[in-house]
């Protein structure tokens, strides 16, 4: 297998931390976002959207979307597992991961999509050419803002993104709350819970990912 990654983007990173929490090592091989590389003819053939991460089995076969690579890797190599094990925990992780990406990550992309000069012609993922829209930069921020105060809220009561134990909730909470940065939010001090959240998940070896 080989895992197509852009180190500095934050949705491969998602399956790199996912791969050392399971203890699953796959080479990587570097697609350049900033020199245009997800849209030359060979990595278009891996997917639909000209993103990354892809991950490519060994028969050819080549999966996108970072949920959908991590379900492979989980149900091929189930030790720790990421996705609950009784039918409430897969519910309420599946539920919390895609908060996370919606209005986590979702909400930092609106506002850095829409305000970065590389982006000017290229506001959301893949082969189509969407015009930035400034409005959404402001709407962006507020919804990070929003993601920060409702985690804490959320954390306030549960030790993880889904309950008691860490899962990919977590993972895509953290990629989320980092990537802030690239629009220069930090989480306030006043939201006690999710920095408690953010330091322990920070500390494990896999955030180094
Ligand atoms: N929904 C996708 C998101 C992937 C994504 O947004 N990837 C970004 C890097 S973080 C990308 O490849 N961008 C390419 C581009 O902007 O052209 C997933 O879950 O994998």
């Amino acid at each position: 297998m080989k895992l197509y990654d852009f180190t500095i983007a934050p949705n491969p990173r998602r399956v790199r931390i996912f791969l050392a929490e399971k203890g699953v090592e796959i080479p990587t091989v570097q697609v350049d976002l900033m020199q245009g590389a997800q849209f030359s003819p060979d990595f278009s053939k891996k997917g639909p959207l000209n993103e990354v991460p892809v991950l490519e089995l060994d028969n050819g076969v080549c999966i996108s979307q970072v949920n959908a690579i991590c379900r492979y890797i989980e149900t091929k190599y189930p030790q720790n597992p990421l996705y609950g094990s009784t039918p409430e925990e897969i519910g309420l992780i599946e539920m919390w991961n895609h908060i996370a990406f919606m209005n986590g990550i979702g909400a930092v992309a609106e506002s850095f999509r829409n305000s970065a000069e590389m982006f000017k012609d290229h506001a959301l993922v893949g082969p189509h050419a969407y015009a930035q829209i400034p409005a959404l930069v402001g709407r962006g921020n507020q919804r990070t803002l929003d993601f920060f105060a409702d985690t804490n809220q959320h954390l306030a009561n549960h030790q993880f993104m889904a309950g008691d134990n860490y899962s990919v909730a977590d993972i895509t909470a953290l990629v989320a709350v980092d990537f802030a940065q690239w629009i220069k939010l930090d989480v306030p001090a006043e939201h006690e819970h999710l920095k408690r959240w953010y330091a322990e998940v920070s500390k494990r070896p896999s955030a180094q990912a």
